[in-house]
Protein backbone atom coordinates (compact mmCIF):
# COMPACT_ATOMS: atom_id res chain seq x y z
CA UNK A 1 0.00 0.00 0.00
CA UNK A 2 1.52 3.17 -0.83
CA UNK A 3 0.73 6.72 0.24
CA UNK A 4 -0.15 9.88 -1.51
CA UNK A 5 -0.66 13.31 -0.72
CA UNK A 6 -2.93 15.15 -2.22
CA UNK A 7 -2.40 18.85 -3.30
CA UNK A 8 -4.69 21.76 -3.75
CA UNK A 9 -5.18 22.04 -7.36
CA UNK A 10 -4.77 25.45 -9.53
CA UNK A 11 -8.07 27.08 -8.45
CA UNK A 12 -7.64 30.86 -10.24
CA UNK A 13 -6.97 32.36 -7.16
CA UNK A 14 -3.59 32.91 -5.50
CA UNK A 15 -5.48 31.66 -1.80
CA UNK A 16 -8.35 30.34 -1.11
CA UNK A 17 -10.10 29.29 2.21
CA UNK A 18 -11.29 25.76 2.74
CA UNK A 19 -15.12 25.91 3.74
CA UNK A 20 -15.85 21.81 3.36
CA UNK A 21 -14.35 19.50 4.58
CA UNK A 22 -15.92 16.33 2.94
CA UNK A 23 -14.21 13.80 4.19
CA UNK A 24 -13.16 12.28 7.29
CA UNK A 25 -9.98 10.13 8.13
CA UNK A 26 -10.80 6.55 7.76
CA UNK A 27 -13.00 6.96 5.14
CA UNK A 28 -12.69 5.48 1.40
CA UNK A 29 -12.88 7.26 -1.62
CA UNK A 30 -13.13 6.51 -4.96
CA UNK A 31 -11.98 8.67 -7.50
CA UNK A 32 -13.90 12.09 -8.25
CA UNK A 33 -15.61 11.40 -4.58
CA UNK A 34 -15.66 15.13 -2.76
CA UNK A 35 -12.55 15.95 -0.77
CA UNK A 36 -13.33 19.82 0.47
CA UNK A 37 -15.47 22.50 -0.44
CA UNK A 38 -13.01 26.03 -1.44
CA UNK A 39 -13.93 29.02 -1.76
CA UNK A 40 -12.46 32.59 -3.38
CA UNK A 41 -14.31 35.98 -3.61
CA UNK A 42 -15.14 34.85 -7.13
CA UNK A 43 -16.20 31.27 -6.77
CA UNK A 44 -16.61 27.88 -4.66
CA UNK A 45 -15.54 24.67 -5.97
CA UNK A 46 -15.34 21.33 -4.74
CA UNK A 47 -11.82 19.41 -5.25
CA UNK A 48 -12.32 15.82 -5.92
CA UNK A 49 -10.30 12.93 -5.38
CA UNK A 50 -7.59 12.28 -8.20
CA UNK A 51 -7.71 8.65 -6.67
CA UNK A 52 -9.55 6.32 -5.01
CA UNK A 53 -8.22 4.99 -1.48
CA UNK A 54 -7.98 5.40 2.09
CA UNK A 55 -8.43 8.93 3.83
CA UNK A 56 -4.74 8.52 6.41
CA UNK A 57 -4.62 12.28 7.11
CA UNK A 58 -6.55 15.66 6.52
CA UNK A 59 -4.18 18.03 6.17
CA UNK A 60 -6.28 20.81 6.07
CA UNK A 61 -8.74 22.80 8.49
CA UNK A 62 -11.88 24.50 8.19
CA UNK A 63 -11.65 28.13 7.61
CA UNK A 64 -7.91 27.65 6.42
CA UNK A 65 -6.35 29.63 3.85
CA UNK A 66 -4.66 27.25 1.28
CA UNK A 67 -2.94 27.94 -2.26
CA UNK A 68 -2.02 25.75 -5.34
CA UNK A 69 0.13 22.76 -4.66
CA UNK A 70 -0.48 22.88 -0.85
CA UNK A 71 -1.32 19.72 1.07
CA UNK A 72 -4.48 18.49 1.45
CA UNK A 73 -5.03 15.04 2.18
CA UNK A 74 -2.67 12.04 2.82
CA UNK A 75 -4.19 9.11 1.04
CA UNK A 76 -3.45 5.23 1.36
CA UNK A 77 -3.74 4.33 -2.09
CA UNK A 78 -6.25 1.69 -3.05
CA UNK A 79 -4.46 -1.29 -5.23
CA UNK A 80 -6.05 -0.48 -8.67
CA UNK A 81 -4.53 2.86 -7.84
CA UNK A 82 -1.07 2.07 -7.19
CA UNK A 83 -1.29 -0.06 -10.42
CA UNK A 84 -2.21 2.71 -12.39
CA UNK A 85 0.75 4.89 -10.11
CA UNK A 86 3.40 2.33 -11.20
CA UNK A 87 2.34 2.17 -15.07
CA UNK A 88 2.15 5.77 -14.97
CA UNK A 89 5.85 6.03 -13.36
CA UNK A 90 6.83 3.64 -16.12
CA UNK A 91 5.41 5.37 -18.59
CA UNK A 92 7.52 8.36 -17.37
CA UNK A 93 4.57 10.43 -17.61
CA UNK A 94 3.49 13.14 -15.42
CA UNK A 95 0.53 14.92 -14.02
CA UNK A 96 -1.75 14.55 -16.43
CA UNK A 97 -2.19 11.13 -15.31
CA UNK A 98 -4.92 12.47 -13.63
CA UNK A 99 -6.75 12.32 -16.68
CA UNK A 100 -9.56 14.74 -15.87
CA UNK A 101 -10.79 12.93 -12.85
CA UNK A 102 -10.42 15.97 -10.46
CA UNK A 103 -12.06 18.06 -12.91
CA UNK A 104 -14.92 15.61 -12.89
CA UNK A 105 -16.95 16.96 -9.73
CA UNK A 106 -16.23 20.77 -11.38
CA UNK A 107 -19.00 22.95 -13.67
CA UNK A 108 -16.95 25.88 -15.33
CA UNK A 109 -19.09 27.87 -16.33
CA UNK A 110 -17.91 29.27 -19.56
CA UNK A 111 -17.77 32.70 -20.23
CA UNK A 112 -20.55 34.51 -22.84
CA UNK A 113 -19.77 33.85 -26.04
CA UNK A 114 -16.69 35.68 -25.57
CA UNK A 115 -14.84 36.76 -28.29
CA UNK A 116 -17.79 37.08 -30.23
CA UNK A 117 -19.94 39.92 -29.95
CA UNK A 118 -16.76 41.85 -29.79
CA UNK A 119 -15.73 40.74 -32.87
CA UNK A 120 -19.16 41.32 -34.73
CA UNK A 121 -19.53 44.27 -32.87
CA UNK A 122 -20.29 46.74 -35.88
CA UNK A 123 -19.90 49.77 -34.22
CA UNK A 124 -22.46 52.79 -34.69
CA UNK A 125 -25.07 50.34 -35.86
CA UNK A 126 -28.58 50.65 -35.34
CA UNK A 127 -30.54 47.38 -34.10
CA UNK A 128 -28.81 44.63 -35.59
CA UNK A 129 -28.80 40.77 -35.29
CA UNK A 130 -25.85 39.16 -33.55
CA UNK A 131 -25.12 34.98 -33.55
CA UNK A 132 -23.89 34.51 -30.36
CA UNK A 133 -21.60 31.49 -30.63
CA UNK A 134 -20.98 28.72 -28.07
CA UNK A 135 -17.92 30.40 -26.04
CA UNK A 136 -14.73 28.61 -24.73
CA UNK A 137 -15.79 25.90 -22.89
CA UNK A 138 -12.61 24.41 -21.88
CA UNK A 139 -12.40 21.53 -24.12
CA UNK A 140 -12.29 20.86 -28.12
CA UNK A 141 -14.95 18.45 -27.46
CA UNK A 142 -18.26 18.58 -28.63
CA UNK A 143 -20.35 18.49 -25.26
CA UNK A 144 -24.30 17.99 -25.04
CA UNK A 145 -26.62 20.43 -25.06
CA UNK A 146 -28.91 19.81 -22.15
CA UNK A 147 -30.95 22.77 -21.69
CA UNK A 148 -32.04 25.80 -23.83
CA UNK A 149 -33.82 28.32 -21.49
CA UNK A 150 -34.65 31.16 -24.49
CA UNK A 151 -36.62 31.09 -27.33
CA UNK A 152 -36.94 33.29 -30.39
CA UNK A 153 -38.85 36.35 -29.20
CA UNK A 154 -37.48 36.06 -25.89
CA UNK A 155 -36.32 39.64 -24.89
CA UNK A 156 -32.99 38.25 -22.29
CA UNK A 157 -30.84 40.58 -20.30
CA UNK A 158 -27.24 40.52 -20.37
CA UNK A 159 -26.45 37.30 -18.27
CA UNK A 160 -29.41 35.60 -18.77
CA UNK A 161 -28.88 32.14 -18.99
CA UNK A 162 -29.14 31.12 -23.09
CA UNK A 163 -28.32 27.25 -23.01
CA UNK A 164 -27.03 24.91 -20.94
CA UNK A 165 -24.43 22.44 -22.00
CA UNK A 166 -23.17 19.69 -20.51
CA UNK A 167 -19.79 17.25 -20.83
CA UNK A 168 -18.13 14.44 -18.71
CA UNK A 169 -16.63 16.62 -16.87
CA UNK A 170 -18.59 19.57 -16.41
CA UNK A 171 -22.22 21.51 -17.29
CA UNK A 172 -22.25 24.92 -18.12
CA UNK A 173 -24.57 27.49 -18.26
CA UNK A 174 -23.50 29.79 -21.09
CA UNK A 175 -25.07 33.35 -20.41
CA UNK A 176 -26.57 36.48 -22.29
CA UNK A 177 -23.16 38.20 -23.80
CA UNK A 178 -25.25 41.21 -24.05
CA UNK A 179 -28.79 42.22 -23.78
CA UNK A 180 -31.34 41.66 -26.60
CA UNK A 181 -34.03 39.83 -28.31
CA UNK A 182 -33.76 36.86 -29.41
CA UNK A 183 -34.32 36.40 -33.14
CA UNK A 184 -33.66 32.72 -33.70
CA UNK A 185 -32.14 29.22 -31.83
CA UNK A 186 -30.20 26.77 -33.86
CA UNK A 187 -29.71 24.60 -31.05
CA UNK A 188 -32.05 22.59 -29.26
CA UNK A 189 -31.84 20.01 -26.61
CA UNK A 190 -29.48 16.76 -27.31
CA UNK A 191 -27.47 18.14 -30.16
CA UNK A 192 -23.78 18.00 -29.23
CA UNK A 193 -22.00 21.68 -29.68
CA UNK A 194 -18.58 22.84 -29.47
CA UNK A 195 -16.54 26.37 -28.88
CA UNK A 196 -17.69 28.35 -32.15
CA UNK A 197 -20.93 26.76 -32.51
CA UNK A 198 -23.60 28.86 -33.63
CA UNK A 199 -26.01 29.55 -30.53
CA UNK A 200 -28.71 31.75 -31.70
CA UNK A 201 -28.80 35.28 -33.32
CA UNK A 202 -29.99 37.88 -30.74
CA UNK A 203 -31.38 41.46 -32.44
CA UNK A 204 -29.28 43.75 -30.22
CA UNK A 205 -29.93 47.51 -29.68
CA UNK A 206 -28.08 50.47 -31.31
CA UNK A 207 -27.33 51.52 -27.65
CA UNK A 208 -26.83 48.32 -26.48
CA UNK A 209 -24.37 47.80 -29.37
CA UNK A 210 -22.44 50.84 -28.06
CA UNK A 211 -22.30 49.89 -24.63
CA UNK A 212 -21.35 46.56 -25.54
CA UNK A 213 -18.15 45.39 -24.31
CA UNK A 214 -15.89 42.53 -24.93
CA UNK A 215 -17.24 39.59 -23.09
CA UNK A 216 -14.06 39.68 -20.83
CA UNK A 217 -15.06 43.30 -19.81
CA UNK A 218 -18.51 42.60 -19.16
CA UNK A 219 -20.27 41.27 -16.32
CA UNK A 220 -23.19 38.94 -15.79
CA UNK A 221 -26.07 39.37 -14.44
CA UNK A 222 -29.32 37.61 -12.65
CA UNK A 223 -30.12 34.49 -13.66
CA UNK A 224 -33.25 33.05 -11.39
CA UNK A 225 -32.73 28.89 -13.23
CA UNK A 226 -29.15 28.89 -11.17
CA UNK A 227 -29.46 25.19 -10.17
CA UNK A 228 -29.09 24.53 -13.89
CA UNK A 229 -25.16 24.88 -13.52
CA UNK A 230 -22.21 25.15 -12.30
CA UNK A 231 -20.84 26.59 -8.35
CA UNK A 232 -22.06 30.15 -7.83
CA UNK A 233 -22.60 32.92 -5.01
CA UNK A 234 -24.05 35.65 -6.06
CA UNK A 235 -21.53 38.16 -4.52
CA UNK A 236 -18.34 38.22 -6.84
CA UNK A 237 -19.97 36.11 -9.70
CA UNK A 238 -20.80 38.83 -11.45
CA UNK A 239 -17.55 39.97 -12.27
CA UNK A 240 -15.77 36.77 -12.02
CA UNK A 241 -17.32 34.72 -14.33
CA UNK A 242 -16.44 36.75 -17.64
CA UNK A 243 -13.11 37.77 -16.53
CA UNK A 244 -12.17 34.50 -15.02
CA UNK A 245 -12.90 33.16 -18.64
CA UNK A 246 -10.90 35.76 -19.88
CA UNK A 247 -7.76 34.60 -17.80
CA UNK A 248 -8.60 30.95 -18.42
CA UNK A 249 -8.11 31.50 -22.19
CA UNK A 250 -4.63 33.64 -21.46
CA UNK A 251 -3.28 31.13 -18.62
CA UNK A 252 -1.79 27.48 -19.01
CA UNK A 253 -4.76 26.82 -16.92
CA UNK A 254 -5.88 24.73 -20.35
CA UNK A 255 -3.73 22.25 -19.33
CA UNK A 256 -5.95 19.20 -18.37
CA UNK A 257 -4.34 18.95 -14.42
CA UNK A 258 -5.04 22.97 -13.47
CA UNK A 259 -8.84 22.84 -14.93
CA UNK A 260 -10.15 20.81 -11.68
CA UNK A 261 -11.00 23.32 -9.40
CA UNK A 262 -12.22 25.93 -12.46
CA UNK A 263 -15.55 26.69 -11.28
CA UNK A 264 -17.08 29.80 -11.32
CA UNK A 265 -20.19 31.60 -10.39
CA UNK A 266 -23.78 31.31 -12.21
CA UNK A 267 -24.47 35.07 -12.23
CA UNK A 268 -26.53 36.53 -9.88
CA UNK A 269 -27.94 33.25 -8.42
CA UNK A 270 -28.72 32.99 -4.88
CA UNK A 271 -28.28 29.17 -4.57
CA UNK A 272 -25.17 28.10 -3.60
CA UNK A 273 -24.12 24.19 -3.90
CA UNK A 274 -21.39 22.78 -5.17
CA UNK A 275 -21.25 20.97 -8.63
CA UNK A 276 -21.31 17.64 -6.65
CA UNK A 277 -25.04 18.56 -5.49
CA UNK A 278 -26.22 20.73 -8.94
CA UNK A 279 -25.60 17.57 -10.62
CA UNK A 280 -27.34 15.53 -8.78
CA UNK A 281 -30.53 18.02 -8.38
CA UNK A 282 -30.53 18.14 -12.12
CA UNK A 283 -30.53 14.40 -12.11
CA UNK A 284 -33.89 14.77 -10.29
CA UNK A 285 -35.30 17.48 -11.59
CA UNK A 286 -35.21 19.88 -8.34
CA UNK A 287 -35.06 23.28 -7.82
CA UNK A 288 -32.20 24.45 -5.70
CA UNK A 289 -33.67 27.24 -4.99
CA UNK A 290 -36.57 25.41 -2.96
CA UNK A 291 -33.90 23.86 -0.89
CA UNK A 292 -32.64 24.88 2.24
CA UNK A 293 -29.04 24.30 3.04
CA UNK A 294 -27.73 23.65 6.46
CA UNK A 295 -23.83 23.92 5.18
CA UNK A 296 -21.23 26.46 6.36
CA UNK A 297 -23.02 30.05 5.06
CA UNK A 298 -25.94 28.27 3.79
CA UNK A 299 -24.54 26.21 1.15
CA UNK A 300 -26.89 23.06 0.45
CA UNK A 301 -25.23 19.65 1.53
CA UNK A 302 -25.61 16.53 -0.48
CA UNK A 303 -27.86 15.22 2.91
CA UNK A 304 -29.87 19.13 2.47
CA UNK A 305 -31.16 17.55 -1.07
CA UNK A 306 -31.56 14.41 -0.26
CA UNK A 307 -33.88 15.15 2.95
CA UNK A 308 -35.73 17.47 0.30
CA UNK A 309 -36.55 14.50 -1.89
CA UNK A 310 -37.14 12.17 1.04
CA UNK A 311 -39.59 15.09 2.08
CA UNK A 312 -41.17 15.36 -1.58
CA UNK A 313 -41.88 11.66 -1.62
CA UNK A 314 -43.38 10.93 1.55
CA UNK A 315 -46.16 14.17 0.78
CA UNK A 316 -46.70 12.54 -2.66
CA UNK A 317 -47.24 9.03 -1.26
CA UNK A 318 -49.31 10.79 1.68
CA UNK A 319 -51.50 13.20 -1.52
CA UNK A 320 -51.39 9.77 -3.07
CA UNK A 321 -53.13 7.84 -0.20
CA UNK A 322 -55.93 11.21 -0.43
CA UNK A 323 -56.75 10.17 -3.48
CA UNK A 324 -54.39 12.49 -5.81
CA UNK A 325 -54.10 10.63 -9.28
CA UNK A 326 -57.79 9.36 -9.64
CA UNK A 327 -59.08 9.97 -12.63
CA UNK A 328 -60.41 13.58 -13.43
CA UNK A 329 -64.53 13.64 -13.97
CA UNK A 330 -64.57 15.20 -17.73
CA UNK A 331 -65.72 18.71 -18.29
CA UNK A 332 -68.72 18.69 -19.98
CA UNK A 333 -70.45 21.14 -22.10
CA UNK A 334 -73.97 21.20 -21.00
CA UNK A 335 -74.98 24.26 -22.99
CA UNK A 336 -75.27 21.83 -25.83
CA UNK A 337 -78.00 20.00 -24.38
CA UNK A 338 -80.22 23.16 -23.02
CA UNK A 339 -79.83 26.68 -21.41
CA UNK A 340 -77.49 26.95 -18.67
CA UNK A 341 -76.11 29.93 -16.35
CA UNK A 342 -72.89 29.72 -14.87
CA UNK A 343 -72.23 31.47 -11.23
CA UNK A 344 -68.60 31.08 -9.41
CA UNK A 345 -68.37 29.29 -6.44
CA UNK A 346 -67.80 31.45 -3.13
CA UNK A 347 -64.53 31.13 -1.33
CA UNK A 348 -66.44 29.68 1.86
CA UNK A 349 -68.48 27.08 -0.95
CA UNK A 350 -64.57 26.30 -2.38
CA UNK A 351 -63.10 26.08 1.00
CA UNK A 352 -65.86 23.64 2.03
CA UNK A 353 -65.48 21.54 -0.83
CA UNK A 354 -61.96 21.05 -0.64
CA UNK A 355 -62.53 20.05 3.51
CA UNK A 356 -65.11 17.87 1.77
CA UNK A 357 -63.00 16.58 -0.20
CA UNK A 358 -60.06 15.77 1.86
CA UNK A 359 -62.02 13.95 4.43
CA UNK A 360 -64.30 11.79 2.49
CA UNK A 361 -60.74 11.05 0.47
CA UNK A 362 -58.31 10.47 3.26
CA UNK A 363 -61.14 8.88 5.94
CA UNK A 364 -62.28 5.11 5.82
CA UNK A 365 -65.97 6.33 6.76
CA UNK A 366 -68.94 4.28 8.21
CA UNK A 367 -71.83 5.66 9.08
CA UNK A 368 -74.68 3.74 11.47
CA UNK A 369 -78.11 4.62 11.65
CA UNK A 370 -80.43 4.70 15.18
CA UNK A 371 -83.95 6.58 15.96
CA UNK A 372 -83.66 7.89 19.45
CA UNK A 373 -87.23 7.78 21.22
CA UNK A 374 -87.36 11.65 22.12
CA UNK A 375 -90.99 11.55 22.67
CA UNK A 376 -90.39 12.77 26.47
CA UNK A 377 -87.81 14.68 25.74
CA UNK A 378 -90.28 16.59 23.35
CA UNK A 379 -92.89 16.96 26.13
CA UNK A 380 -90.35 18.53 28.58
CA UNK A 381 -88.88 20.73 25.39
CA UNK A 382 -92.73 22.31 24.65
CA UNK A 383 -93.13 22.86 28.39
CA UNK A 384 -89.96 24.90 28.60
CA UNK A 385 -91.45 27.40 25.73
CA UNK A 386 -93.36 29.92 27.72
CA UNK A 387 -89.95 30.34 29.96
CA UNK A 388 -87.67 30.12 26.50
CA UNK A 389 -90.20 33.08 25.20
CA UNK A 390 -89.36 34.95 28.22
CA UNK A 391 -85.49 34.28 28.38
CA UNK A 392 -86.00 35.42 24.09
CA UNK A 393 -84.43 32.04 23.17
CA UNK A 394 -85.42 28.92 21.65
CA UNK A 395 -85.88 25.84 22.88
CA UNK A 396 -85.11 23.44 19.46
CA UNK A 397 -83.65 19.96 20.21
CA UNK A 398 -80.19 20.88 19.18
CA UNK A 399 -78.97 22.10 23.12
CA UNK A 400 -80.59 18.47 23.87
CA UNK A 401 -78.19 16.55 21.15
CA UNK A 402 -75.54 19.01 22.18
CA UNK A 403 -75.99 17.84 25.71
CA UNK A 404 -76.59 14.50 25.16
CA UNK A 405 -73.34 14.22 22.82
CA UNK A 406 -71.56 15.75 25.51
CA UNK A 407 -71.91 13.15 27.81
CA UNK A 408 -71.39 10.07 25.28
CA UNK A 409 -68.47 12.04 24.02
CA UNK A 410 -67.12 12.00 27.92
CA UNK A 411 -68.30 8.25 28.09
CA UNK A 412 -66.55 7.47 25.07
CA UNK A 413 -63.45 8.91 25.10
CA UNK A 414 -62.29 7.39 21.61
CA UNK A 415 -64.91 9.58 20.24
CA UNK A 416 -63.70 12.63 21.93
CA UNK A 417 -59.69 12.64 20.29
CA UNK A 418 -57.91 12.91 17.26
CA UNK A 419 -55.06 11.02 15.31
CA UNK A 420 -51.93 12.05 15.12
CA UNK A 421 -48.40 11.20 13.70
CA UNK A 422 -49.26 10.11 10.52
CA UNK A 423 -51.64 7.62 12.40
CA UNK A 424 -49.08 6.57 14.99
CA UNK A 425 -50.77 7.95 17.66
CA UNK A 426 -54.46 9.02 19.15
CA UNK A 427 -54.90 12.38 20.65
CA UNK A 428 -57.66 12.03 23.82
CA UNK A 429 -59.22 15.76 24.33
CA UNK A 430 -60.38 16.56 27.81
CA UNK A 431 -62.12 19.20 26.83
CA UNK A 432 -65.65 19.04 24.73
CA UNK A 433 -65.67 21.48 22.35
CA UNK A 434 -68.73 20.84 19.62
CA UNK A 435 -69.07 21.87 16.27
CA UNK A 436 -72.42 22.89 14.71
CA UNK A 437 -72.80 22.87 11.10
CA UNK A 438 -74.75 26.27 10.05
CA UNK A 439 -76.26 26.69 6.86
CA UNK A 440 -75.87 29.96 5.33
CA UNK A 441 -76.28 31.80 2.17
CA UNK A 442 -72.44 32.01 1.83
CA UNK A 443 -72.49 28.11 2.28
CA UNK A 444 -71.76 26.01 5.08
CA UNK A 445 -70.00 27.32 8.50
CA UNK A 446 -69.27 25.25 11.65
CA UNK A 447 -68.95 27.45 14.44
CA UNK A 448 -67.68 25.72 17.96
CA UNK A 449 -69.68 25.39 21.10
CA UNK A 450 -67.16 25.37 23.97
CA UNK A 451 -67.37 23.40 26.96
CA UNK A 452 -70.43 21.97 26.11
CA UNK A 453 -70.79 19.68 29.17
CA UNK A 454 -70.18 22.58 31.62
CA UNK A 455 -73.15 24.71 29.74
CA UNK A 456 -76.76 24.76 30.76
CA UNK A 457 -79.44 24.01 28.28
CA UNK A 458 -79.99 27.45 28.59
CA UNK A 459 -76.87 28.83 28.17
CA UNK A 460 -76.50 26.51 24.85
CA UNK A 461 -79.59 27.37 23.05
CA UNK A 462 -78.53 30.84 23.74
CA UNK A 463 -74.94 30.29 22.39
CA UNK A 464 -76.00 28.19 19.63
CA UNK A 465 -78.37 30.59 18.15
CA UNK A 466 -75.78 33.29 18.74
CA UNK A 467 -73.53 31.50 16.88
CA UNK A 468 -76.14 30.43 14.03
CA UNK A 469 -76.75 34.14 14.06
CA UNK A 470 -73.25 35.25 13.55
CA UNK A 471 -72.54 32.89 10.76
CA UNK A 472 -75.28 34.16 8.77
CA UNK A 473 -74.21 37.22 8.91
CA UNK A 474 -70.70 36.12 8.00
CA UNK A 475 -69.05 37.50 11.58
CA UNK A 476 -67.60 34.60 12.86
CA UNK A 477 -64.00 34.79 14.25
CA UNK A 478 -61.83 31.92 13.00
CA UNK A 479 -61.24 30.81 16.65
CA UNK A 480 -64.97 30.35 16.87
CA UNK A 481 -64.73 27.59 14.10
CA UNK A 482 -61.90 26.23 16.03
CA UNK A 483 -61.11 23.50 18.38
CA UNK A 484 -63.91 21.41 17.64
CA UNK A 485 -64.07 17.50 19.04
CA UNK A 486 -67.33 16.04 17.55
CA UNK A 487 -69.54 17.63 15.26
CA UNK A 488 -73.53 17.98 14.94
CA UNK A 489 -75.43 18.53 11.32
CA UNK A 490 -79.08 19.16 12.10
CA UNK A 491 -81.39 19.00 8.95
CA UNK A 492 -83.72 18.04 11.63
CA UNK A 493 -85.56 21.59 10.70
CA UNK A 494 -85.29 21.14 7.31
CA UNK A 495 -86.30 17.55 6.86
CA UNK A 496 -85.24 13.89 5.53
CA UNK A 497 -85.23 10.85 7.25
CA UNK A 498 -81.37 9.95 6.83
CA UNK A 499 -78.53 11.09 5.56
CA UNK A 500 -74.48 10.09 5.98
CA UNK A 501 -72.72 13.30 6.62
CA UNK A 502 -69.17 13.32 6.16
CA UNK A 503 -66.70 13.56 9.58
CA UNK A 504 -64.93 17.16 9.79
CA UNK A 505 -61.65 16.15 9.91
CA UNK A 506 -59.32 16.08 11.96
CA UNK A 507 -62.44 15.13 14.24
CA UNK A 508 -63.27 11.83 14.38
CA UNK A 509 -66.96 11.38 14.12
CA UNK A 510 -69.81 13.33 13.25
CA UNK A 511 -73.78 13.12 14.12
CA UNK A 512 -76.48 13.60 11.33
CA UNK A 513 -79.65 14.72 13.01
CA UNK A 514 -82.90 13.95 10.87
CA UNK A 515 -86.47 15.25 10.71
CA UNK A 516 -88.41 14.01 13.90
CA UNK A 517 -91.51 11.84 12.44
CA UNK A 518 -94.04 10.00 14.72
CA UNK A 519 -93.53 6.37 14.46
CA UNK A 520 -95.78 3.70 15.34
CA UNK A 521 -93.35 1.65 18.15
CA UNK A 522 -94.06 -1.94 19.62
CA UNK A 523 -93.98 -1.47 23.14
CA UNK A 524 -94.50 -5.75 23.74
CA UNK A 525 -98.19 -5.82 23.45
CA UNK A 526 -99.14 -3.05 21.19
CA UNK A 527 -97.85 -0.44 18.44
CA UNK A 528 -97.82 3.59 20.55
CA UNK A 529 -96.91 6.29 18.92
CA UNK A 530 -93.56 7.59 19.79
CA UNK A 531 -91.42 10.86 18.41
CA UNK A 532 -88.43 9.34 16.95
CA UNK A 533 -85.33 11.13 16.21
CA UNK A 534 -83.46 9.55 13.34
CA UNK A 535 -79.88 10.05 13.91
CA UNK A 536 -77.04 8.93 11.89
CA UNK A 537 -73.23 8.65 12.87
CA UNK A 538 -70.20 8.76 11.04
CA UNK A 539 -67.11 7.80 12.19
CA UNK A 540 -63.24 7.48 11.15
CA UNK A 541 -62.63 3.57 10.93
CA UNK A 542 -58.78 4.27 11.46
CA UNK A 543 -59.76 5.34 14.96
CA UNK A 544 -63.54 4.07 15.84
CA UNK A 545 -64.26 0.65 15.60
CA UNK A 546 -68.52 -0.33 14.71
CA UNK A 547 -68.85 -1.60 18.11
CA UNK A 548 -67.35 1.27 19.57
CA UNK A 549 -69.79 3.24 17.19
CA UNK A 550 -72.54 0.99 19.01
CA UNK A 551 -71.97 2.04 22.19
CA UNK A 552 -71.61 5.09 21.37
CA UNK A 553 -75.01 5.18 20.24
CA UNK A 554 -76.65 3.45 22.71
CA UNK A 555 -75.72 5.92 24.82
CA UNK A 556 -77.02 8.73 23.23
CA UNK A 557 -79.69 7.04 22.49
CA UNK A 558 -80.38 6.17 25.99
CA UNK A 559 -79.81 9.70 27.11
CA UNK A 560 -81.74 11.15 24.84
CA UNK A 561 -84.79 8.80 25.34
CA UNK A 562 -84.48 9.69 29.66
CA UNK A 563 -82.77 12.95 30.01
CA UNK A 564 -82.51 12.54 33.59
CA UNK A 565 -79.42 10.37 32.60
CA UNK A 566 -77.64 13.27 31.77
CA UNK A 567 -78.13 14.18 35.49
CA UNK A 568 -76.04 10.68 36.24
N1 LIG B 1 -86.93 17.43 13.81
C1 LIG B 1 -88.01 18.21 13.70
N2 LIG B 1 -87.97 19.51 13.91
C2 LIG B 1 -86.81 20.07 14.25
C3 LIG B 1 -85.66 19.31 14.40
C4 LIG B 1 -85.76 17.94 14.18
N3 LIG B 1 -84.73 17.15 14.29
N4 LIG B 1 -84.67 20.12 14.74
C5 LIG B 1 -85.17 21.36 14.79
N5 LIG B 1 -86.44 21.32 14.51
C6 LIG B 1 -87.37 22.42 14.48
C7 LIG B 1 -87.07 23.41 15.54
O1 LIG B 1 -87.65 23.04 16.75
C8 LIG B 1 -87.67 24.63 14.94
O2 LIG B 1 -89.03 24.56 15.09
P1 LIG B 1 -89.89 25.82 15.63
O3 LIG B 1 -89.59 26.91 14.69
O4 LIG B 1 -91.27 25.31 15.59
O5 LIG B 1 -89.39 26.05 17.01
C9 LIG B 1 -87.38 24.47 13.48
O6 LIG B 1 -87.14 23.10 13.26
C10 LIG B 1 -86.19 25.23 12.96
O7 LIG B 1 -85.12 25.03 13.82
P2 LIG B 1 -83.80 25.79 13.55
O8 LIG B 1 -83.17 25.19 12.38
O9 LIG B 1 -84.04 27.24 13.49
O10 LIG B 1 -82.96 25.55 14.84
P3 LIG B 1 -82.07 24.35 15.24
O11 LIG B 1 -81.60 24.66 16.61
O12 LIG B 1 -82.74 23.07 15.07
O13 LIG B 1 -80.84 24.38 14.23
C11 LIG B 1 -79.03 25.27 13.00
C12 LIG B 1 -79.96 25.46 14.19
C13 LIG B 1 -78.14 26.42 12.95
C14 LIG B 1 -78.28 24.00 13.17
C15 LIG B 1 -79.89 25.17 11.72
O14 LIG B 1 -80.55 26.39 11.53
C16 LIG B 1 -79.13 24.85 10.48
O15 LIG B 1 -78.45 25.69 9.88
N6 LIG B 1 -79.24 23.59 10.05
C17 LIG B 1 -78.61 23.15 8.82
C18 LIG B 1 -77.37 22.36 9.12
C19 LIG B 1 -76.82 21.82 7.83
O16 LIG B 1 -76.84 22.44 6.79
N7 LIG B 1 -76.31 20.60 7.90
C20 LIG B 1 -75.88 19.91 6.75
C21 LIG B 1 -74.39 19.94 6.71
S1 LIG B 1 -73.78 18.95 5.49
O17 LIG B 1 -74.26 19.65 4.18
Amino acid sequence: MSKETIKIPDVGSDQVEVIEICVAVGDEVAAEDSLVVLESDKASMEVPSPKAGKVLAILVSNGQSVGKDDDLIELELSGDEEAEASNDAKEGEDEPADDGADTKRTEAEAAPAADEPAEKADSGAKSQSETVSVPDIGTEEAVDVIEVCVSAGDEVAEGDSLVVLESDKASMEIPAPFAGKVESVSLKVGDSAKQGDPMLVMLVQAEAEAEKKPASESKSKGDSDSERTSEDKSSGAKDAQPSEAASEKESPAREPQSAPAKVSATPGSEVYAGPAVRKLAREFSIELGAVAGSGPKGRILKEDLQGYVKNLVENKSARSAGGSGIPAVPEVDYSAFGEVEKEALTKLNKLTAANMHRSWLNVPHVTQFDDADITELEVFRKGLKAEAEKRGVKMTPLPFLLKACAAALRANPKFNAALADNGESIVYKKYVHIGIAVDTPAGLVVPVVRDVDKKSLWELAAETAELAGKAKDRKLKPQEMQGGCFTISSLGGIGGQGFTPIVNTPELAILGVSKLTTKPVWDGSQFVPREMLPLSLSYDHRAINGADAGRFFTFLAEALSDIRRLLL
